[in-house]
């Protein structure tokens, strides 16, 4: 077997969370990361024999049984994975019934895997449901896109709206518009129902006043998700007091059959 520090998904990861730490979107032990590790990375690089038992908090996820996550730690800081991966990384195995799972690598100082793992779990399960080459499931406290849940209606077609009508291609990246979930105390299977039952139609879910959620098949898809609608909310923070001029409605239609968008029909 391969050195697993070498796993280029443990790398990617490594990589993306110092990006987004840089971004300020990870203050302290904000945020966290899951990636559904591929069979052939697996059978190179990660060993199999477990370590110890891992509490999944209460749910079952069967679509997930026997497969390999890779996790970041609870209380860990983004900031620090990568001088450290294996005490700020994990890597589990979901038990066959989908209820419980076994720690196969790293977590070395005995902690365990993200407080939010319940919802990032369901969330992969309902994403797999969707799409069967979903990997990838990435919670942070994106600056903008937090404040947004401040000020506008708690209605997930007028986030929508807003954020398509900030940028021309907002409606390209997240056709399907984007979910929320009102603010919930995070942490639990509660938050994690919520948000997953979100899942089923969106790819991208924001937290009242906590954060935001990018799912994808690659890192590249969920971060691309969460800076694209990073960038829209910051626009229209920019704009909101002096609009002159907006992308209407008319001309979001335009985009949409021009690239030929299966949007959704709240225009
Ligand atoms: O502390 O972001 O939602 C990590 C979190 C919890
Ligand atoms: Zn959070």
């Amino acid at each position: 077997m391969k050195n697993t520090l070498e796993c280029p998904t443990i790398i990617e990861v490594i990589r993306i969370a110092t990006n987004m730490y840089n971004q300020g979107w990870d203050e302290r032990n904000g945020g966290n990361i899951s990636i559904i590790l591929d069979d052939d990375e697996v059978n190179e690089y990660i060993p199999t024999t477990p370590i110890r038992k891992i509490d999944i908090g209460g749910i079952c996820v069967k679509q997930l049984a026997n497969k390999y996550i890779l996790v970041t730690g609870t209380g860990k800081y983004f900031k620090n994975i990568q001088y450290n991966p294996e005490i700020n990384l994990g890597i589990i195995r979901i038990s066959s019934d989908g209820t419980s799972a076994d720690l196969v690598w790293g977590l070395i100082d005995g902690k365990n895997p993200t407080s939010e793992l319940p919802t990032h779990l369901e969330n992969h399960a309902v994403r797999i449901d969707v799409d069967p080459k979903h990997r990838v499931v990435i919670h942070c406290h994106a600056t903008h896109s937090m404040a947004l849940s401040f000020v506008l209606p708690e209605d997930e077609d007028e986030i929508t709206k807003t954020l398509w009508k900030m940028q021309t291609e907002s409606i390209v990246v997240f056709p399907e518009g984007i979910g929320y979930v009102p603010w919930m105390v995070c942490g639990g299977k509660e938050i994690g129902d919520a948000t997953a039952e979100k899942m089923k139609q969106y790819r991208y879910v924001i937290w009242g006043m906590h954060g935001v959620f990018g799912t994808g098949q690659t890192i590249d898809e969920a971060f691309g998700l969460i800076e694209t609608v990073e960038k829209a909310a910051t626009i229209y923070f920019l704009v909101k007091d002096n609009i002159r001029q907006s992308i209407t409605n008319e001309q979001l239609k335009q985009v949409a059959e021009a690239f030929n968008l299966n949007y959704k029909k709240i225009l």
